[in-house]
């Protein structure tokens, strides 16, 4: 069943780069609304726990690192057809093939450092938001 949100996080290089405002707002002007947000750093130990799904790819490791390097924020956002339209609005993983005025065509530097994070499916959103945040928090 479509829950109508989704879990995204604004990844270490867009918090570092100062972009956690203007991505925001891009997202709030798409029509989602944030229902959790908080500004946290993974420990590689969370980080690693956050992407045990891609544990036997290549870059886990590399992911691991930069994931756990710097602080992130991390949202829930609710909109009809959420997980859907956040991918959208996000782009492709690679930024060089990401469709002009997404989230990544704008702030991702390479296909490790995109920017952000969008939930795949509305089973993994209700995860990844669980691991961030209790229920007294998803208002
Ligand atoms: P996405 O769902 O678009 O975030 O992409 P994936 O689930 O395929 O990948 C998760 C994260 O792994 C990406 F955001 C960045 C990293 N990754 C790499 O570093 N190299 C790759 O070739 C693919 C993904």
């Amino acid at each position: 069943m479509a829950t109508n949100r989704t879990f995204t996080m604004i990844k270490p290089d867009a918090v570092k780069a100062g972009h956690t405002g203007a991505i925001l707002a891009q997202i709030n002007k798409a029509g989602f609304r944030i229902v959790a947000l908080k500004k946290t750093k993974l420990s590689k130990e969370t980080a690693g726990q956050f992407y045990a799904v891609h544990k036997e790819r290549p870059f886990y490791g590399e992911l691991v690192d930069f994931m756990s390097s710097g602080p992130i924020v991390a949202a829930i956002l609710e909109k009809d057809n959420a997980v859907e339209d956040f991918r959208k609005l996000i782009g492709a993983t690679n930024p060089a093939e990401a469709e002009a005025g997404t989230i990544r065509a704008l702030y991702a530097t390479s296909i490790g450092e995109n920017a952000v994070h969008g939930a795949d499916s509305d089973e993994n959103a209700a995860i990844e938001g669980s691991f961030h945040f209790s229920a007294p928090e998803m208002l």
